[in-house]
């Protein structure tokens, strides 16, 4: 049975590898693991079909044989916990990267996230420079920590593990924002996500999708 993930089928991000479907893809291209994708608009998604995979909506789902999953964070989870290579086998070493896993989604992304929604939905509104200012003070709180916790370590844990792909993700998020660059170990530490040979399989299969629904 091939696994089979949705991804949209123009991205508004023009194949820059920002929506949520290039961890999934990132995290089987790391375990060798092929699949197909389901590609939505952001009409079907919405359609009682693809509801009934993803109750909000969104992209991106998984799905192999009798298993439907959504979240992003729980596919990779599941993916790191039936392959190798992306969770360590020592089992306290193992809840490290997993918590890795929820810092990643839950402590960093969330201002990260909200600060690209910001610049893209509410630039014209008269709270927009001291929103930004203050998502970007608290971002910068969080890189600080994060980038202490790194120091000179090429991973947070050990090896590269499935921790550090939703890190990266996460990250890669600031890119043109400056922000990364005030973190040296932090911008080195994405440049080696991104510099993954699975990171740039993944990152080339989502572009190819963008290229062949501009090309129509
Ligand atoms: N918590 C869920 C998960 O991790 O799976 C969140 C999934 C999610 O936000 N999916 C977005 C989606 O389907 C796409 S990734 N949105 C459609 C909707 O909610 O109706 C978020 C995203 C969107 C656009 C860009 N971009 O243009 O750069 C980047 C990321």
């Amino acid at each position: 049975m091939t696994i089979t993930i949705s991804a949209f089928q123009r991205s508004p991000d023009r194949g820059r590898g920002l929506a949520r479907d290039m961890r999934v893809r990132w995290a089987l291209e790391e375990v060798g693991q092929p699949y197909e994708e389901r590609l939505v608009t952001f009409q079907s998604m919405k359609e009682p079909a693809y509801l009934a995979l993803q109750p909000f909506g969104q992209i991106p789902t998984y799905e192999d044989g009798d298993l439907v999953l959504f979240e992003s964070g729980a596919i990779v989870l599941h993916i790191a916990e039936q392959n190798a290579g992306l969770l360590p086998d020592d089992a306290n070493a193992r809840a490290r990267a997993i918590a890795w896993m929820f810092a990643a989604l839950n402590t960093v992304e969330p201002q990260i996230f909200d600060r690209s929604l910001c610049q893209i939905l509410e630039r014209d509104q008269p709270w927009f420079e001291p929103r930004m200012q203050s998502l970007e003070k608290t971002i910068r709180v969080r890189l600080g920590s994060l980038s202490n916790h790194l120091g000179a370590a090429a991973w947070l844990e050990g090896a590269f593990s499935a921790g550090d792909l939703l890190m990266v993700t996460v990250l890669r998020r600031l890119h043109g924002s400056g922000i990364l660059e005030e973190f040296p170990n932090l911008a080195a530490y994405v440049a080696r996500g991104e510099a993954r040979p699975a990171y740039v399989r993944a990152f080339d299969a989502q572009l190819a999708v963008f290229e062949a629904a501009s090309a129509k």
